[in-house]
């Protein structure tokens, strides 16, 4: 597969895998989904490479969000098709893999971007890191997984707190939440990941890759498709319409509750 939207290299077993449509600050379209899944499954099927390091390019954004102007005008069943097929193409694919994945966080980690980076298995961000789930704020809900995996890993008071509120947080914040295990200077940060994959690397691989699939087995849950129809369910209603245009439109939604 050509990509467009990504970048790719092998170095000494790291395989690194960088999102790039720095214009639109990394968001998630289709296109970029199917490229990121394939790069993906192409790296975890190399035996030479030990460990995936994702991250977006630019020093603004690691990515931020799903393409609110690929979905804005689709209906209840596009908008739960889209969020399905992500989850499957890369979301859940990502949490499943044998292969370690470490997400380098330099900068907006926003929406399905937040997303992405909750399901790869290691974190670690740039002290500009900005992380949340503004989907509220557009009318919507996290559709890739957000509302599961954001209460699993930082517990389900701060995840509610941060998903009604639709507020970015800090990489500070995220750190003490436990959202991220390492804050370091943006310079510093494809170093700081690439040690440690490096550690990774001293490890069994075999081992290393039930050991994922024993961590996950707690977190199987029917949440991930009540989600992906609650997430449905929004496209049908005034609020969204008027959230996703406001965005566009760069001004104030006025939401009715319809
Ligand atoms: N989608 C599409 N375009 C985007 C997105 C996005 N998520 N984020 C930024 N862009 C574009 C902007 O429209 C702008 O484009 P243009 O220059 O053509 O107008 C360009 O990127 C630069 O952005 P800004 O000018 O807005 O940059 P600022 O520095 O002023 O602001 C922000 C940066 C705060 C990050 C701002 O861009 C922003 O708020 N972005 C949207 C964040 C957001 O709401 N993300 C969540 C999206 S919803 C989502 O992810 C749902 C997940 C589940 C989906 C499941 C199926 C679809």
């Amino acid at each position: 597969m050509n990509y467009e939207n990504i970048l790719t290299e092998i170095n000494e077993g790291i395989g690194t895998i960088t999102i790039n449509r720095p214009k639109q600050l990394n968001a998630l379209n289709r296109q970029t989904i199917e490229e990121l899944h394939d790069a993906f499954d192409q790296f975890d099927k190399q035996d030479t490479v030990r460990v995936i390091i994702v991250t977006g390019s630019g020093d603004k954004a690691f990515v931020a969000g799903a393409d609110i102007k690929e979905f804005m005008n689709f209906d209840a069943e596009q908008g739960r098709g889209l969020a399905r097929e992500g989850q499957a193409l890369l979301f859940d694919f990502v949490q499943n893999l044998d292969t370690p994945v470490i997400a380098a966080v330099n900068g907006f980690a926003l929406g399905g971007g937040l997303e992405l980076a909750l399901a790869s298995h290691i974190r670690i961000a740039s002290d500009n890191a900005k992380v949340g789930l503004p989907e509220v704020s557009l009318g919507v809900i996290p559709g890739y997984g957000g509302t599961q995996r954001l209460a699993q890993i930082i517990g389900k008071g701060r995840a509610m707190e941060m998903i009604l509120t639709a507020e970015m947080k800090d990489a500070t914040t995220a750190l003490k939440y436990g959202m991220v295990t390492e804050v370091v200077p943006l310079e510093n940060l494809m170093e700081t990941a690439v040690k440690k994959a490096k550690k990774l690397m001293r490890n069994s691989p075999m081992a290393q890759s039930l050991a994922i699939k024993s961590v996950n087995a707690s977190y199987y849950q029917e949440g991930f498709k009540e989600e992906v129809n609650l997430f449905g369910q929004a496209f049908t209603t005034q609020d969204f319409k008027e959230g996703t245009q406001a965005f566009v439109e760069r001004r104030k939604p006025n939401f009715t509750g319809k």
